[in-house]
């Protein structure tokens, strides 16, 4: 397979560190070759293939932010590059890193003891434990705060109560990271073991996008959960930190997926002959991919400002919000594009982009909708909630 290079329009690539470059040039060789010759035919199946979980932690993508308990403890920059590269591959790939480190590992590296520390996260740095993340509910989606999950405190225990749906991870997960509400009403969080009787699984099959990605219901019966499993925040701060990081995490990967859409419709526009010519030498078909080129480059200097001020520990939660809003949107701009450009070939499994479309249009829902991000930023700059 012939090796990609990124857009590096304003000379972007002069904005990172070398150690910077090498991880993104690692991850990019390892999609290149283990990922792309076979994703289209996993994608077509439903499928995710679970048998690269081993090499993504060996990689160190597993938590890696994380300092110690076996995590590569890189900068947020690195991270991004290593979450553009594997978005480059599919979003489910990306999706399934994204779970594990920023919503799965974080909470417990932030929130849990230093036995919660030892127990899980070594395994899940080296992928041998898959984790979870159940906050969205079947009646409670952009509006957590309403979920109705309960946890009920039983002596020693908790008992849980309620669904978490459309989870990602979810079939296959050893462990979930799960929200619910205690007696008080207080949002509580807590590391909850599969094996646990009382606790199921469902998987949402027939999806259209996200296809190599496995999406699940869990389901809790009177599910006893070891009151030492809690962990230590209170209210809904405890998921959205959580998700900061993980919607960082997507603003650097959507422009994996573009630059793979970019680069593909660039391809085809320069070889694909209508009316005697490339169809690169039509006027409008230039104005689209000059389009896309510019919304990928500004794109990466939104995801790389907002990277720089993680690494100082200055980004504020409404930054994340814009770099999620615009480069998710964009991105699916530039893939929607990308698959006219293409004509007909554009809706087959022999491209690329338009599996590329099909994922982002659950990116673009998920981690709060485009509207969602939209209305935290209208809040910032009137200081008017106008969520209700
Ligand atoms: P609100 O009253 O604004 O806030 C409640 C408390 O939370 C604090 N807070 C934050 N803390 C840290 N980081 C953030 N980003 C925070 N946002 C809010 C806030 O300060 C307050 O704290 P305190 O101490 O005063 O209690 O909450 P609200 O109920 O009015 O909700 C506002 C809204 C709509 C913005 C929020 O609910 C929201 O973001 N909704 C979107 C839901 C969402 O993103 N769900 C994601 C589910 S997980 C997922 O999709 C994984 S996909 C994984 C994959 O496959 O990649
Ligand atoms: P709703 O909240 O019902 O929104 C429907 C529409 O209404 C949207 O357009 C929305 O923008 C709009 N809307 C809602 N409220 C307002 C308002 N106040 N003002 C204006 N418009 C509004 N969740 C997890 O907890 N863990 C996971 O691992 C996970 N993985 C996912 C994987 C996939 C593939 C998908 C598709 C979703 C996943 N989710 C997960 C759930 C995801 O976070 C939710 O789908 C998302 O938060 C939106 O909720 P909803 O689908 O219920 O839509």
């Amino acid at each position: 397979m012939k090796k990609f290079e990124s857009p590096n329009f304003l000379n972007t690539d002069s904005l990172f560190t070398e150690d910077e470059l090498m991880v993104r040039n690692l991850i990019r060789d390892f999609v290149t070759r283990e990922i792309l010759p076979s994703i289209g035919e996993q994608y077509d199946k439903g499928h995710f293939p679970t048998e690269i979980i081993p090499r993504l932690g060996e990689l160190g993508t597993l938590g890696a932010t994380i300092q110690g308990h076996g995590c590569a403890g890189i900068n947020y920059t690195s991270y991004g590059l290593i979450m553009q590269e594997l978005e480059r591959g599919d979003s489910g790939l990306r999706s399934f890193v994204s779970v594990q480190g920023a919503l799965c590992m974080h909470p417990i590296d932030a929130f849990g003891t230093e036995e919660h520390k030892k127990k899980y996260l070594p395994k899940m740095a080296k992928g041998e434990l898959v984790g979870c993340f159940g906050l969205t509910e079947p009646d409670f989606g952009s509006n957590p705060g309403g979920m109705i999950t309960r946890a009920r405190k039983d002596g020693n225990s908790y008992i849980l109560n309620g669904s978490k749906m459309w989870i990602t991870n979810g079939g296959f997960a050893g462990v979930a990271i799960v929200w619910a509400k205690d007696d008080e009403g207080e949002i509580r969080g807590f590391i909850v073991d599969r094996d646990l009787p009382g606790f199921t699984v469902r998987n949402i099959e027939k999806k259209f996008s996200l296809k190599a990605s496995v999406t699940s219901e869990l389901i809790f019966e009177d599910c006893r959960v070891p009151a030492s499993q809690m962990l230590n925040v209170k209210g809904l701060k405890g998921p959205f930190s959580c998700l900061n990081h993980a919607r960082f995490g997507i603003s650097w990967g959507v422009l994996g997926a573009a630059m793979a859409c970019y680069d593909e419709a660039l391809n085809y526009a320069q070889t694909r002959i209508q009316f005697d010519k490339p169809i690169a030498s039509f006027q409008l078909i230039q104005a689209k991919l000059v389009h896309m080129l510019t919304e990928i480059t500004k794109g990466q200097l939104l995801a790389l400002q907002v990277g720089r001020l993680k690494d100082k520990g200055e980004a504020q939660p409404v930054h994340i919000s814009m770099a999620k809003m615009n480069n998710v949107s964009k991105a699916l701009e530039i893939a929607r594009m990308a698959r006219d450009i293409l004509g007909a070939s554009g809706i087959t499994y022999e491209y690329q982009t338009g599996r590329h479309m099909l994922n982002l249009e659950s990116v673009n829902t998920y981690e709060g909708t485009e509207d969602i991000h939209r209305l935290i930023i209208g809040q910032h700059i009137t200081g008017i909630p106008a969520f209700r």
